[in-house]
């Protein structure tokens, strides 16, 4: 009996190694051209496109490709003097998401005195829920990703104090499901993305011990395909973001080596766009900001020696975290 599997043929695609100074060509020049029709249409999620374009550039160690003083600038007009939030762009609403972007980009820039920082931990404790979990913003979408970012924030910015601790880890904890997956909220699909969110939240809240981790390790295992790539649940495609998603959930949790590697590598690389730089989400599509850090993050994850280590739980460098003293759980096996 032959079963179909939802993959991609790399076996003719090139390039085998990293096209190092055509990504941070790439990514330096992201944005520069602000009538491009992309750039136009991603004002939504401006700030965490300079959070990825910084990570990565910072990641290659060519973080003067960027003009700090105006990113800076940036952000500081991006916060809400109101609510203390941060939005994608001027303009627009607040939204945690945008917040987590902004702080990581002033963590990496070490300066974090640049916005009103007890404005951020308002704004985050102001949308956490009676049951624990967190809105995304004033409009109310409830999300395991608002539960990862709140931790994340807060810890970045020394406050994780302001929120109910043990009642956040109750709710990522109710939205386990029985294949040791996480969704997006109680009952929801298990879903890479999402397993990231909720490993990261308890590996920031020292919890790894509530894991499955056998279990859980061995479904993140089965996103790898014939192509090397992974998806992100099962029947669907292989995409770099996963690479990301999945590796850094398997490295939280000391099982990094339960996947083919070597396969994983040769299925990244595949996916660099030769003429312009920068990674897509599958071999032969058009590359993005996004797909190219998390390409890159990955690369990291798996000791490529020409990019720094980077933190499985933040995604930021690693010498960042150092130096504000920031230690997450990380299980050895
Ligand atoms: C600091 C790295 C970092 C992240 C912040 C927002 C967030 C926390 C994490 C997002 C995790 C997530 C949900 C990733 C999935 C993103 C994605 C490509 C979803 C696509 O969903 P579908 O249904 O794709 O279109 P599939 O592959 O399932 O078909």
């Amino acid at each position: 009996m032959a079963f179909i599997v939802n993959d991609v043929d790399i076996s003719a695609a090139e390039p085998k190694e990293l096209l190092f100074d055509k990504h941070v060509e790439y990514i330096a020049n992201h944005g520069n051209d602000q009538n491009d029709f992309e750039y136009c249409m991603t004002e939504f999620l401006r700030m965490s496109g300079i959070y990825w374009g910084v990570t990565a550039l910072d990641l290659m160690q060519q973080l003067e490709k960027l003009d700090r003083k105006s990113i800076v600038e940036f952000i500081k007009k991006c916060q809400c003097p109101t609510s203390g939030g941060v939005a994608a762009c001027e303009g627009h609403d607040p939204h945690m998401l945008y917040t987590l972007s902004a702080v990581q980009i002033l963590c990496i820039y070490d300066c974090l005195d640049q916005i009103d920082v007890a404005g951020v931990a308002r704004y985050v404790a102001s949308l956490q829920q009676p049951d624990g979990s967190f809105f995304g913003d004033k409009w109310g979408e409830v999300d395991t990703r608002f539960s990862f970012c709140a931790v994340a924030i807060l810890t970045l910015i020394n406050k994780l104090d302001v929120i109910n601790v043990p009642k956040a880890v109750e709710f990522v904890m109710s939205c386990c499901n029985a294949d040791g997956g996480f969704g997006s909220k109680p009952n929801a699909e298990s879903h890479a993305g999402l397993i990231y969110c909720c490993v990261g939240f308890l590996s920031i809240t020292n919890q790894l011990h509530r894991l499955d981790c056998e279990k859980l390790a061995w479904w993140l295992c089965e996103r790898q395909l014939p192509s090397g790539g992974l998806n992100g649940r099962p029947e669907k495609l292989p995409d770099v973001c996963y690479s990301w998603w999945v590796l850094a959930s398997l490295t939280i949790m000391g099982r990094l080596h339960w996947i083919s590697s070597d396969k994983l590598k040769v299925f990244i690389l595949s996916c660099q766009d030769t003429d312009t730089g920068g990674f897509s989400d599958r071999t032969g599509n058009l590359p993005d900001i996004f797909h190219t850090l998390f390409g890159l993050g990955a690369l990291s994850l798996l000791g490529h020696d020409k990019l720094l280590k980077v933190n499985p739980t933040f995604c930021m460098p690693q010498y960042v975290l150092d130096k504000l003293k920031i230690n997450t759980q990380i299980i050895s096996v």
